[in-house]
């Protein structure tokens, strides 16, 4: 790529006011709510340009820095890609070297939303209850050093804390991660917070602040290095942050916006929705319930990305499976949705060569992830008086995933704040059934009422048993009918 003339801000860009800080600006929201931002003030006009901030490292900002802050957005279709130059982000900040700047950013009156995708584990709090974690290190931290806050929700606080004392409207929090009730989440969690620094900074987030809750939906696959220089051969241009994403996106949000602020989402497809319940069990359940069994699964066969999965017809009839059989018998479709219609759908996504979304992506964090993706249909199976084998074979793929060594007895890099808590279960029980009750035993993950359920229990001891006899392929493939 040296040589290549760097990619910068096309000249005719607009340079809208900032509107909107976005905590834990990374690919996914660049490839998501910055495009719909940016479209939103091509239709309706607004300032809705977006201060990205990293709460952990510089990386993106010194690659975006470099080109305005623009890059490009690369749609991997089936028939090939298509390039856009994305614009709506106008600056970016890291917390770490300047937290008093973050604060002061989210503290300017002109900004009205400020969004979040910092990832599951980044609201420090129990997957199993929703509630804060107040022995989380970055907690810890955020309450003894009240200048300098290191997590998301301590980000909130001292931000709302100041526009509290400086007379100013709080900010609509708009969280955009995959958890259950996303903004309610959220909002607990902030109040938890808030709670322990100043009772009166609680009420008021309590009476004047909003947190809608969202579902948003795209594939997003991390950028690699030969992504990057693909680009590069093809555009004569050196990006050196461009995003990769499948055509589909959809993005619902409940229309609670303090003051009623907010871009015309309406006009650039974005649904705005009293209850989101619906769309997030749908897209939970069914996408990610399934994206992480096929991760955990997929994985443990040898297929390096979801497209490899499911090509393999033992795996994609035990999703099919999943979906007909224990997923979507268990929801309530939002109306007017056929999910036999929306899962087809996914299961065309998945299939999509253009894009390569690895397992092991996936796979990370799966402690943060289980619970709303694939624990709530095994509850609501289970209450139903049925036991939902396909997902006890999803849950305990991801219990041998953790024990980190693969079918083919090579290392498994897993990454998870919990790796090492998880490893251990592997390392202090010997029998498969002591295994099964070692993992249940984590509260974090499993809420009580599953965590006793005999059906439960044997399932997952039937289905580790399956995995470690006869590996993963074959074990998905005893669903196929
Ligand atoms: C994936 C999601 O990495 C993961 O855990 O399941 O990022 C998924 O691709 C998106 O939620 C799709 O909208």
């Amino acid at each position: 790529m040296t040589g290549l003339p760097r990619l910068t801000r096309p000249a005719d860009a607009p340079i809208p006011g900032i509107g909107v800080v976005h905590l834990g600006l990374g690919a996914f929201f660049r490839a998501h709510g910055a495009l719909y931002l940016e479209e939103a003030m091509a239709k309706s006009g607004g300032d809705w340009g977006v201060l990205g901030v990293s709460l952990r490292s510089p990386g993106l900002r010194d690659r975006l820095a470099p080109q305005g802050f623009a890059y490009t957005t690369c749609e991997l279709g089936p028939a090939g890609e298509t390039l856009h130059v994305a614009t709506a982000v106008q600056s970016m900040l890291v917390a770490p070297e300047d937290p008093q700047a973050v604060l002061a950013a989210m503290a300017d009156p002109a900004v009205t939303i400020v969004s979040l995708t910092v990832t599951e584990k980044g609201y420090c709090h129990a997957p199993s209850t929703g509630r804060l974690d107040f022995s989380h290190p970055d907690i810890v931290a955020d309450l003894a050093d009240p200048a300098r806050p290191v997590s998301a929700p301590g980000y909130l606080c001292r931000a709302l804390d100041r526009r509290r004392k400086a007379g100013i409207a709080p900010f609509t929090v708009l969280c955009c991660d995959n958890l259950p009730e996303n903004g309610a989440m959220l909002r607990g969690i902030v109040l938890e917070l808030a709670a322990r620094m100043d009772e009166d900074l609680a009420r008021w987030i309590e009476a004047e602040c909003a947190f809608p809750c969202t579902m948003v939906d795209r594939i997003v696959p991390a950028t690699t290095d030969a992504d990057i220089e693909r680009l590069a051969q093809r555009t004569g241009i050196c990006d050196a942050a461009p995003v990769m994403h499948e055509p589909f996106r959809q993005w619902v949000i409940e229309d609670n916006f303090v003051g009623k602020r907010r871009p015309d989402f309406a006009a650039v497809g974005v649904e705005l929705v009293a209850d989101v319940r619906p769309y997030e069990h749908m897209k939970l359940r069914c996408l990610n319930g399934t994206h992480s069994a096929i991760a955990y699964l997929g994985y443990l066969a040898g297929a390096e990305t979801v497209s490899e999965a499911v090509a393999r017809p033992a795996l994609a009839g035990f999703v099919r499976h999943l979906w007909a059989r224990e997923i979507v018998p268990v929801l309530d479709p939002p109306s007017g949705v056929d999910l036999g219609v929306y899962t087809q759908a996914l299961m065309q996504r998945y299939a999509n060569p253009g894009i390569r979304h690895r397992t092991r992506q996936i796979a990370m964090d799966g402690s943060l992830k289980l619970p709303q993706r694939i624990l709530g249909s095994i509850a609501d199976n289970l209450a139903a008086g049925r036991a939902p084998k396909g997902l006890f074979l999803a849950v305990a793929a991801w219990m041998r995933y953790v024990s980190g060594v693969g079918e083919d007895g090579r290392p498994i890099d897993v990454r998870d704040p919990m790796a090492a808590r998880l490893k251990a279960v592997w390392d202090d029980n010997d029998s498969v059934p002591e295994i099964v009750a070692g993992f249940l035993s984590i509260e974090q993950v499993f809420p009580e009422n599953l965590a006793d359920h005999p059906v439960m229990q044997a399932g997952l001891i039937e289905a580790l048993n399956a995995l470690l006899d006869i590996g993963a392929e074959k074990a998905a493939s005893g669903f196929v009918r």
